[in-house]
């Protein structure tokens, strides 16, 4: 059964992106305005190291974008990869989603189709995203992406990226996320993010998963696609994020990650693997107010 109005966002900036997105779930409006909208206010803050603006620079110090959004009613997806120079990739996402048939537009193109679509174009980069690049690269090391696979350790240093669930009162569904993917990546690197079932997945007669973490790890596995197909089968949200990341771990990787879901019933759960000490959570917002969900369950 379908209980909306709700939105989901994964992390600590989960609240402030959540109050941006209830009020137009509020008024009647569309999942998919209130997943763009939460995810444009953590693409704009600039003290957000992971997301949009000031964000982690590649190997040669530029910052470039991944995101995808999801519409439930017809199940079209947008997305953007190795973005360049425009700060609010989910919305370009939304652009290559509603304005052509395409699914994904990647790197220098993608600038310029959202030149086209009327976006402006400005550095990424601020003093704090400038400063850590600054200092690794007189280390004069290559990008750590280098080393030997397979991948036996975390080596994503920090986390964070933005990822939204909403239904409206109508019963629809969105599903989006949004970062700037891996720190000191080799350039052109693309991550889970904007891969439909990788960094997102939805349908809109189950509900929607969004992860985080060690994408170049998780997208090997399309973990949120398997989340949901594990709720189709009626598993619960918690069981499902759990059942995703152990099929990973149980090939022998060690990483970071987290998954989070949420149904149309509005039942959400989530599941974390290698964040035992960081911790990973979400917020869920709805008519009966704002939850923060602490997750810490590894996969058994
Ligand atoms: C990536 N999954 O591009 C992203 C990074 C991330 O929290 O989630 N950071 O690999």
């Amino acid at each position: 059964k379908v209980t909306g109005p709700f939105i989901l966002t994964t992390w600590n900036f989960g609240p402030g992106a959540n109050d941006k997105g209830w009020p137009i779930l509020a008024t009647g409006g569309s999942a998919l305005d209130a997943v763009e909208k939460a995810i444009n206010h953590v693409e704009l803050l600039p003290d957000e190291y992971w997301v949009g603006y000031g964000g982690v620079p590649n190997e040669v110090g530029e910052t470039t974008l991944d995101a995808t959004i999801l519409w439930g009613p017809t199940h079209d997806w947008g997305g953007v990869g190795c973005l360049k120079r425009v700060k609010r990739a989910i919305s370009v996402a939304r652009k290559v989603m509603e304005e052509t048939q395409h699914t994904l537009i990647v790197g220098d193109d993608a600038t310029r189709f959202a030149a086209r679509m009327g976006f402006s174009e400005t550095s990424l980069t601020n003093v704090r995203s400038q400063t850590r690049w600054e200092e690794w690269a007189a280390k004069g090391e290559p990008s750590d992406a280098f080393a030997a696979e397979p991948f036996q350790e975390d080596n994503l240093r920090g986390h964070d990226t933005v990822g939204s669930i909403a239904v409206d009162a109508d019963g629809n569904l969105s599903v989006g996320c949004s970062t700037n993917g891996r720190e000191f990546k080799i350039p052109g690197r693309v991550g889970d993010s904007p891969i439909p079932g990788a960094g997102a997945y939805g349908d809109q007669e189950i509900g929607g998963a969004v992860a985080t973490g060690n994408g170049d790890v998780m997208m090997r596995f399309l973990p949120c696609y398997h989340v949901v197909e594990l709720m189709r089968q009626g598993m619960p949200p918690d069981l499902a994020c759990q059942a995703a990341l152990k099929r990973i771990t149980d090939r022998g990787y060690r990483f970071g990650g987290g998954i989070a879901a949420i149904g149309v019933d509005g039942q959400h759960g989530g599941a974390q693997t290698g964040w035992d000490d960081a911790g990973f959570s979400y917020s869920v917002r709805d008519a009966s107010g704002h939850s923060k969900v602490w997750v810490s369950t590894e996969p058994a």
